[in-house]
């Protein structure tokens, strides 16, 4: 079974995707995703001119032997890009040995351990009026867990806050204005937005308490700060959060500081879920030994692959530390699939992010996972169960597209 083709695939349905097919020389088709939002360009270079010709001719079968070989023998370990395209022929490499043996992957990695998993679901309001009637929408939908993110009385737009008032309230799962919900803004030049953690941490406490008013007290609610906060200024969130019992509060401080956290934890008892730009075990070594953290957000896309990810939840796994990977529309179906097999078959499954792709997305890549009474579900098609649709992918040429960044009203940048 010699890899005898290796494509790298650009299309944007909506928004940019990286995919890489692989070939063997018995006829078996792979797909992995190496999507990296605002860079992906980069992404494309290092595989193909890098990665692709170290591949053909190579054993299709030699995962975690591929897998060493690029990260090893590549000299360069670790960052964003390196681990994104690893990731994307190690994902690859695992649907074509699923669709050899006749298996979902989910079988290969042990089989299920559960029925399906437990899903959240992206909220968001300009203000609490709007945030509630998003919040009754998706559990219309089926959602058994929400994150709510809310704008801030001052602020003009805010991260997390759709920026269509249709996106936020109005439509379908799926449906393109519901898909418009989580861009923030993406541009072919980065958005400035304004920020103001004052007013955010004055603010939020407020919208907690509405939500808990309004849904009860048993509803998962969750909550993504997105590195804004020094450490301090997170322990006084948390603290200030712990009556409405949050699922989880994300990615509180820029934590490629990792010691940041045990100041977090030394004042409050919210569970802390960090990781999604992290791409190796060693970012988490102090925050998982030290249990500094309660999820791991790393998505298989961005870490490595099955292959590295299975590794870092395994070594969470030793501290009751639970997967909760990260799910966002950059993140493409088949980044998705293998994350939905990978979260079947582990003991440590926490839950999963899940942002509906759109419906051009859709008929580029036709997915077979489902979407049931909160439960997503990969489904039991050989490999990951997803196809590329090469001719519908060829109708949506890449387009640039950046994140917003943010400054304070001085003009200082601030962390994303
Ligand atoms: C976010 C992401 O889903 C999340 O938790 O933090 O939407 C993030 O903004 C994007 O993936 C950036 O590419
Ligand atoms: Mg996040």
């Amino acid at each position: 079974m010699k890899i005898e083709k290796a494509d790298v695939i650009v299309t944007s349905p909506d928004r940019n995707f990286v995919t890489l097919r692989l070939q063997t020389d018995d006829g078996l088709t792979g797909l992995g995703d190496g999507t990296l939002n605002g860079r992906e360009l980069a992404v494309v270079s290092y595989l193909r001119d890098h990665v692709v010709p170290l591949l053909i001719g190579r054993d299709a079968s030699r995962i975690e032997d591929t897998w060493q070989f690029l990260y090893r023998g590549g000299y360069w370990r670790r960052g964003p890009v390196t681990m994104a395209a690893i990731a994307a022929v190690d994902v690859a490499l695992w649907d074509i040995k699923g669709k050899a043996a006749g298996m979902p992957l989910y079988q290969l990695l042990g089989g299920a351990c559960r029925t399906g998993l437990l899903a959240y679901g992206h909220a968001s309001g300009a203000d609490i009026a709007e945030l509630t009637e998003s919040i009754r929408r998706h559990l219309e939908e089926g959602y058994r867990a929400i994150r709510v993110q809310s704008g801030v009385p001052g602020l003009h737009s805010v991260y997390g806050v759709a920026s269509s008032a249709n996106a936020r309230t109005g439509s379908q799962a799926g449906t393109d204005t519901r898909y418009d919900y989580e861009p923030a803004r993406r541009n072919d030049v980065p958005v400035q937005e304004t920020w103001d953690t004052g007013a955010y941490l004055r603010h939020l406490p407020s919208v907690f308490e509405a939500v808990r008013a309004e849904f009860g007290a048993g509803l998962p609610l969750l909550h993504d700060a997105h590195h804004r906060l020094t450490p301090i200024q997170a322990a006084r969130l948390g603290k200030s959060l712990e009556p409405y019992d949050l699922f989880w509060l994300e990615d509180c401080t820029p934590a490629e500081n990792q010691e940041a956290l045990r100041l977090v934890r030394q004042h409050t008892t919210i569970p802390l879920a960090i990781g999604e730009v992290f791409n190796t075990i060693w970012d988490y070594q102090v925050i998982v030994r030290e249990q500094l953290i309660d999820y791991v957000r790393s998505a298989v896309t961005h870490a490595g692959g099955v292959t590295h990810l299975r590794k870092i939840l395994d070594y969470a796994a030793q501290y009751q530390i639970k997967s909760g990977m990260h799910g966002p529309t950059d993140v493409s179906p088949v980044g998705m699939a293998a994350a939905l097999h990978l979260g079947l078959a582990i003991h440590n499954f926490g839950i999963q992010e899940y942002m509906p792709h759109s419906e051009r997305t859709s008929q580029v890549f036709r997915q077979s996972c489902t979407f049931e009474g909160g439960l997503l579900h990969p489904g039991e098609r050989p490999g990951i169960g997803v196809d590329l649709d090469l001719d519908e992918s060829g109708k949506y040429p890449y387009q640039r597209a950046y994140l917003p960044y943010n400054r304070l009203s001085d003009g200082t940048i601030h962390d994303w």
